[in-house]
């Protein structure tokens, strides 16, 4: 257990779920409406940062705590978070799977609440079901298991309106772009798109790449269909035009277990995965990196240097 993440009690009680939600609710609309975080700017669903002093990575959760809290006294975060200059960016997909979803999503929020300048919290596709359904979604029973029938519907609720506000691209500048799975395969200009959204659809159809989608080693061909029930595969040449179009040295993403992480593209993207529970064949793994290692990275592979593996 992690001793040192205060205030973290042993059962949660509802009013102190909802509570520690709303609050976190409360933050992210204003740092979409104020358009900043500390040394970077947030619009729309696109988070822009500058190299921060100590950069954290940590992928998918799946609600395993112990992995979380391990990642968590290994930083040794509160020294870690408490300088505004470092940041801790979560590629979503907190929920599913794992026996602990509730309290993943408590410690999450709990962490933005008490350093809402150090932390980014990404979108995965587990926490955009209302707009992607598909099937093995726990989060709804084990929220009724936690906090009982009479709770649960509210409490659902209130989680998918704080799923709707996190952001779904981070961009550190002119090093590496961030996101849950994916590069979209259209649209004019995406970043544009991303952050003034033209309509709905647009949007939609965006997200859905951004959240489903896996790179694979295409030849002939920019795309194909996925084995997934959502997004797409998308080859070398889609990822080489986002870099470009980003100015970008990598992209770093999460969505598909491997051990600790894996390098695809010829070095261009870097996956990670951070969680061991409820896939016990496959190493858990995270991203520690400093300033002036990550202004020296050339690519991808470069990154993987320092990913560090949990025991
Ligand atoms: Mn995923």
């Amino acid at each position: 257990m992690c001793s040192k993440l205060v205030h973290f009690p042993s059962k949660i009680s509802p009013y102190e779920f909802t509570s520690t939600i709303t609050q976190t609710i409360e933050t992210l609309k204003k740092e979409r409406s104020d358009s900043k975080i500390q040394n970077g700017r947030v619009k729309g669903d696109c988070v822009w940062l500058e190299i921060p002093e100590n950069l954290v990575l940590i992928s998918d959760i799946h609600g395993d705590l112990e992995s979380l809290y391990k990642i968590l006294d290994e930083i040794n975060f509160e020294v870690f978070l408490a300088n505004k200059n470092n940041k801790i960016i979560f590629l979503g997909d907190y929920i599913d799977r794992g026996s602990n979803s509730v309290a993943v999503l408590y410690t999450i929020c709990k962490l933005k609440q008490t350093y809402p300048q150090s932390i980014v919290l990404m979108r995965g596709n587990h926490e955009a079901v209302e707009e992607f359904p598909f099937q093995s979604h726990d989060l709804p029973q084990r929220i009724n298991e936690y906090f009982g029938n009479d709770e649960s519907k509210k409490i659902h609720s209130l989680v998918s309106a704080f799923f709707k506000l996190l952001t779904v691209m981070t961009i550190i500048e002119n090093q590496i772009l961030m996101v849950h799975g994916g590069l979209p395969t259209y649209v004019n200009d995406p970043i544009y798109e991303m952050c003034f959204p033209s309509s709905r659809n647009n949007t939609l159809l965006l997200l859905e790449d951004i959240l489903w989608s896996d790179p694979r080693p295409l030849e002939n061909k920019e795309w194909e269909t996925s084995r997934r029930p959502f997004g797409k595969h998308f080859g070398s040449s889609i990822t080489q035009k986002w870099l470009k179009l980003v100015q970008v040295k990598a992209l770093v993403r999460g969505h598909e277990p491997c051990n600790g992480y894996r390098v695809d593209h010829d070095g261009m993207i870097l996956t990670l995965f951070s969680c061991k529970e409820s896939y016990p064949k496959f190493e858990a793994g995270y991203l520690y990196i400093k300033n002036n290692e990550l202004s020296l990275i050339q690519d991808a592979t470069d990154l993987s240097c320092h990913v560090r593996k949990l025991s």
